[in-house]
């Protein structure tokens, strides 16, 4: 996965800038989590899928070597279209399967970076001579711009349980955004992280390695490169925990000591000892929370598969106006 190039553009710089500066105003200092995935952030990311403790990626992927067939094969999509075009083996189950099925037209992976996704494009054009590759350059939390040619039925997949890095009102409002796009016989397919034992999320994201610890300050790399800040990476500490009220990870940079940083168009940050910046939340669900969320955006749900621990869901949905079931 790559969000951001290692060289952006005057414009993504200008949007940084702009979220630097209202994210660390706050009381509780945030950074949106999107600007991990540099380079090196996006192959610490990618170090972490294939961690022990990191259960998700696996446990989907799991999910998808099962299911795949079997749901394209009932769907017979024309065209999947994929949401922040994750990690390439997961797509290339789908796309496997929808070929398979015989329907397969089009692949359209959305991701902000143009660069990561022609270069991925280009890689699934010579593999997939009979498919059509059309990525569309995007952020995933606005309204999705499919066109009015996109072929019918479409499969939506939303896949790696990004959709908790949304708190329940983003979750929303990119679900009601999903949903608009959608025609009755299309259908949404979200991979998400399930609740369960704390101690087995929260180790996910403490791993014994210190991946997910330099994951985490990659960020603090980010800003220094981009925006000329100058944050000592020793000075800050990566904090994972699981909140049991709001069932979500949250990730915080956590500073020893007081210390003031510098950020050429944004000014001095001060930081009091002990104060943190929340880098991300990741957000877990149960059945009955994630068909609330789908409800309120006008989505039903039409299955739910999961693996034998309950870990993690694949969750099929479909415009709450549709006929019939997958
Ligand atoms: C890519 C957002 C699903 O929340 O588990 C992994 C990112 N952060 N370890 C997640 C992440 C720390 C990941 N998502």
């Amino acid at each position: 996965m790559t969000s951001i190039a290692d060289r952006p553009d005057a414009a993504t710089r200008t949007a940084m800038l702009r979220d630097v500066a209202s994210g660390l105003s706050r009381p509780q200092k945030e950074l949106p989590p999107k600007y991990f995935y540099d380079r090196r952030g996006s192959e610490l990311f990618d170090e972490i899928t294939r961690l022990p403790e990191y259960y998700l990626t696996r446990t989907e992927r799991a999910l998808l070597d099962c299911w795949s067939g079997p749901l394209m094969a009932a769907l017979t999509p024309a065209a999947l279209v994929e949401l922040g075009a994750g990690s390439a083996d997961k797509t290339r189950l789908l796309l496997d399967a929808m070929v398979y099925a015989g329907s397969g037209e089009l692949y359209v992976p959305i991701d902000v970076s143009a660069e990561f996704l022609e270069d991925a494009a280009a890689h699934l054009r010579e593999e997939y001579p009979t498919l059509g590759i059309e990525p569309l350059v995007g952020d995933i939390a606005e309204p999705l711009a499919l066109g009015d040619d996109l072929p019918a039925p479409a499969v939506i997949a939303f896949l790696g349980s990004t959709i908790g890095n949304f708190d329940p009102a983003g979750a929303r409002r990119l679900l009601r955004n999903v949903a608009r796009a959608m025609r009755a016989g299309d259908r949404f397919l979200l991979g998400a992280d399930l609740r369960k034992d704390p101690r087995v999320i929260e180790a996910a994201y403490n791993d014994q390695q210190g991946i997910t610890a330099e994951f985490n300050l990659n960020v603090l790399r980010v800003l220094n490169r981009e925006l000329g800040a100058n944050f000592d990476l020793d000075a800050f500490e990566h904090r994972a925990f699981y909140d049991r009220t709001l069932h979500r990870i949250e990730m915080h940079l956590v500073s020893a000591d007081d210390l003031r940083v510098q950020i050429p168009g944004v000014g001095t940050v001060p930081f009091a000892g002990g104060e943190s910046i929340r880098t991300e939340i990741s957000c877990k669900y149960d059945r009955e929370s994630l068909s609330g969320a789908l409800e309120s955006a006008s989505l039903r749900m039409e299955r739910w598969i999961t693996d034998e621990t309950e870990s993690y869901a694949l969750i099929v949905a479909a415009r709450d106006d549709a006929e019939g079931a997958a």
